[in-house]
């Protein structure tokens, strides 16, 4: 029994964990001004969402001097999303940062995606070089009576020799789309699962466990 209790109390630890980020994640303020960046298509079941990533958060949501961390990483233009119920959602992020190996090789493969499959630069593929990777775009649905929804996709990273594109403060960007449907209303987090914050929680710290920086929300309504 003894010999039970130590990966029981591991495992109800991991679970408390879990519960706890994503408690966090609900708790924190979304930006006042809630953005809804889906234009609409000809067909209303059909949108498209365009998001960035970016290596400070000069470009998001937190405006031109990056507000309170200037320096942190960051999703923009917004990171609170609206798509609507039943739709195939297209969406495309234009990669600004660099990498490295990510912590979890699961991540660096495509989940649940129409096709199973992402565009890196218009090649279609399912996952990217582990070794590479810039950030990922994660969708959770905690078990709850809403319908689940889980995507994951990886970002390769900018190869850090990159130049600024002309006219920008960062490298030509790649470009990722992928797409997936939405069933009924519910509200789901994302965040990215590439450790890419600060040294603290395994660099799960600052721009990973901020609102606003690399999570955020998706309301299916
Ligand atoms: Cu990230």
């Amino acid at each position: 029994m003894r010999r039970l209790l130590g990966p029981a109390l591991t495992i109800l630890l991991g679970a408390a964990f879990v519960a706890l980020i994503g408690w966090l994640l609900h708790q924190q303020p979304s930006p006042a001004a809630v953005a809804v960046p889906h234009q609409g298509a000809a067909d209303s079941h059909h949108v498209y969402l365009h998001l960035a990533t970016y290596p400070d958060s000069m470009a998001g949501e937190h405006g031109k001097d990056g507000g309170a961390e200037p320096d942190w990483v960051s999703y923009g233009p917004t990171t609170t999303l609206n798509v609507p119920r039943h739709s195939l959602v297209t969406v495309t992020i234009s990669q600004y940062d660099g990498g490295e190996a990510i912590t979890n090789p699961w991540f660096a493969r495509v989940h649940g995606t129409v096709g199973g499959s992402e565009t890196v630069d218009g090649k279609t593929v399912t996952g990217v070089d582990p070794e590479a990777v810039g950030h990922t775009f994660t969708i959770h649905a905690a078990p709850t009576a809403q319908d689940p929804l889980f995507v994951s996709v990886p970002l390769p990273a900018v190869p850090d020799e990159a130049p600024p594109a002309a006219g920008s403060d960062y490298p030509k960007p790649i470009e990722v789309t992928f797409s997936f449907r939405t069933k009924g209303p519910g509200k789901y987090v994302w965040n990215c699962e590439f450790p890419c914050g600060d040294g603290t929680y395994a660099k799960f710290g600052g721009p990973m466990s901020t609102r606003g920086y690399m999570s955020g929300t998706l309301t299916v309504t």
